[in-house]
């Protein structure tokens, strides 16, 4: 297929190491492609759905300790240990390829080794990125097919002495003792062996897209993130783009693509989804902040997803759609999942494989549960019934606002504004959340998640804040930062605010204050909305509930102040001057 010696000889070295039977380059094709999945149904590795109701999709199970991506296996493999900070697992990149050769080490023998040329961004645009991915696994490449571009078009676009990001995958022996999810930002190079799971795999995703690219970005000037990009069209036509990054199954996807409560919608109001998942933020030529979805598809949370809640990612996976680890339903030979509808089915087999009992499902027993909390869909971003017109277009798009946001029960309002870039920077960095199933370990823990970007900086944290900072000198028209939060609980624990869809009218103030539209009040942790200015007709919820939710405790906050300095220290000796002085101000205002 290629020409390009860098790529040839790296090829020969990783199958001289792994020794599969056979390479196959894979070259885009629907024919290649249906061959794959007929193979990989005959060997069980997937089961065709039924193709009236979902024409086109298909059905995964990963290993039943392979679920989730594993945070304490993700090491970033600098030369120097600083270079990679105190936040990330690191390891001496020798050692590390060492180790892990061993591991490598006749792990396709008997296998196919599958070469899967893919471009982050439209093919041959000028801020695309290229990868190469080997790997042992026909899922992965079916995945990767959706979710990047894949194929001889970017072989081409490579060219005979283009550069590329060199991923490795063999799924060995999926033994979790030894799996290893390494990465190499000052060689291009991504490692990963005993996995099967998504984010531990589909190396263009997580892997090259935020911790690679972090790494490149902040060499080259420009910024990769954990986040959604949606464009909000208002009646006149005119369209407004708004980033906003929350961790892992914080809601997302479901932002991405919400629907207008109606009262938006009857004025013509609509939402256009650009990404789900990761922005790549550069400097336009106007001075603005321009954002591009590297990804092509959504590997999107399937619990919860449904009619009212998100039902353009349900209409998107109706079709040429990979689900794994949800419930097959074998009445119909679809699929289920906890929260898609109240009629579980009948006969069913879990995500682990065996006959699935819905009436033991127990609310407070996630081991209950027919589908895994973090199964996922993978599917096509044309799909969509509201994919921006923008998707496609290497340009990309240009930023009001950019949005932060995590899973606090208490301490963060609604919504607020920060004051400034640097303010706004300085609000990401204090980021927390309650983690989710999206990564191995503890579920509903409060840690620091700093630009939703803690399991993905590929380098020391404090020069990513550094690194935020300087960006914000290069923007002549910077947008505007806030943060917010959905999901406040009530003494019961039930989230106050309704969420989903109604998450516009929060995004309809951030818009007004973008364009000065709108008033607010000044507060110790910024810009808060007077009360009335968040629009809640149709809603069935008071004023006074807008009230509480904009409420701002100052001992809890004055307690996470501590638990700031305590992050920050963790962070080390590369976090800002700024960051300690946006983080003293604050305190004084607080304490005034
Ligand atoms: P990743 O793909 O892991 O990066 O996740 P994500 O950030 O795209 O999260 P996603 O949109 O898939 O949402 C994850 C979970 O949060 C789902 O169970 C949703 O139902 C829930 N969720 C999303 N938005 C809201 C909201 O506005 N309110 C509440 N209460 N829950 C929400
Ligand atoms: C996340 O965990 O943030 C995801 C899913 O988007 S994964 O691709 O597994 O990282
Ligand atoms: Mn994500």
């Amino acid at each position: 297929m290629t020409n390009n010696k860098k790529v040839l000889a790296w090829i020969d070295e990783m199958a001289a190491m792994t020794k599969p039977d056979k390479i196959v380059w894979i070259d885009g094709s629907e024919e290649q492609a249906e061959q794959l999945r007929a193979e990989a149904c005959s060997t069980g590795e997937m089961i065709k759905l039924n193709q009236e109701l979902l024409p086109g999709c298909y059905l995964h199970r990963t290993a039943v300790n392979d679920v989730a991506r594993v945070e304490d296996r993700t090491f970033i493999c600098t030369r120097k240990k600083e270079d990679a900070g105190n936040i990330n697992n690191w390891m001496d990149p020798k050692e590390c390829y060492k180790k892990l050769s061993a591991l490598f080490e006749g792990s396709m023998k008997g296998r196919t080794m599958y070469v899967i040329p893919y471009s982050m961004g439209v093919v041959g645009s000028e801020f695309a990125k290229i990868g190469i991915e080997l790997t042992d696994s026909i899922y992965v490449v079916l995945n990767m097919l959706i979710m990047t571009r894949v194929g001889t078009e970017v072989v081409k676009a490579l060219g005979d002495d283009g550069d590329f990001v060199k991923g490795l995958h063999a799924r060995a022996d999926i033994d979790e003792q030894n799996r290893y999810i390494v990465h190499f930002p000052e060689d291009n190079t991504i490692w990963s062996v005993n996995s099967g799971y998504g984010g531990n795999v589909l190396l263009g995703k997580k892997c090259f897209a935020l911790r690679i690219a972090s790494y490149l970005g902040r060499k080259e000037g420009w910024m990769a993130e954990h986040m959604l990009i949606l464009g909000l069209e208002y009646p006149d036509g005119d369209i407004k783009y708004i980033c906003a990054a929350f961790p892992s199954a914080c809601g997302k996807t479901n932002l991405a693509m919400l629907i207008p409560p109606e009262f938006y919608a009857k004025k013509g109001y609509k939402v256009w989804c650009v990404g789900d998942d990761i922005a790549w933020l550069r400097v336009g030529s106007d001075g603005r902040l321009w954002a591009v979805n590297p990804e092509n598809g959504f590997f999107g949370v399937a619990p919860g997803t449904n009619e009212k809640s998100n039902p353009n990612a349900l209409a998107t996976t109706k079709r040429d759609t990979i689900f794994t680890n949800v419930v097959h339903n074998l009445e119909n030979n679809t699929v289920w999942w906890e929260g898609l509808d109240k009629n579980p089915p009948e006969k069913a087999v879990d995500w682990k494989g065996n006959p699935w009992d819905y009436r033991k499902y127990d609310k407070k027993d996630k081991s209950t549960c027919g589908a895994h909390p973090n199964s996922r869909f993978t599917a096509k971003a044309i799909n969509c019934p509201c994919i921006s017109s923008e998707f496609n277009n290497p340009a990309g798009v240009p930023i009001s606002a950019i949005v932060f946001g995590g899973r606090r029960a208490k301490t963060a309002p609604l919504v607020y504004q920060s004051t400034s870039w640097q303010n706004g920077a300085f609000v990401g960095s204090i980021m927390a959340s309650e983690t989710t199933a999206a990564a191995a370990g503890a579920v509903g823990v409060v840690r620091r998640d700093p630009m939703a970007m803690r399991p993905f900086v590929g380098y020391d944290m404090g020069d990513y804040w550094a690194h935020w900072l300087a960006m914000g000198t290069k923007i002549p028209h910077p947008p505007k930062i806030f943060h917010v939060n959905w999901f406040r609980t009530d003494d019961e624990g039930n989230f106050i605010w309704p969420g989903f869809g109604d998450n516009m009218r929060v995004l309809m103030w951030i818009l007004d204050r973008c364009a000065g539209k709108v008033d607010a009040d000044i507060t110790p942790i910024g810009y808060i909305p007077k009360a009335e200015d968040i629009n809640i007709e149709g809603l069935d919820i008071s004023l006074d509930t807008i009230k509480e939710l904009l409420t701002i405790d100052k001992d809890s906050w004055l307690a996470d102040v501590e638990n700031i300095k305590a992050f920050y220290k963790q962070v080390g000796d590369r976090v800002p001057q700024t960051m300690y002085d946006e983080l003293a101000a604050l305190e004084a205002r607080l304490k005034a």
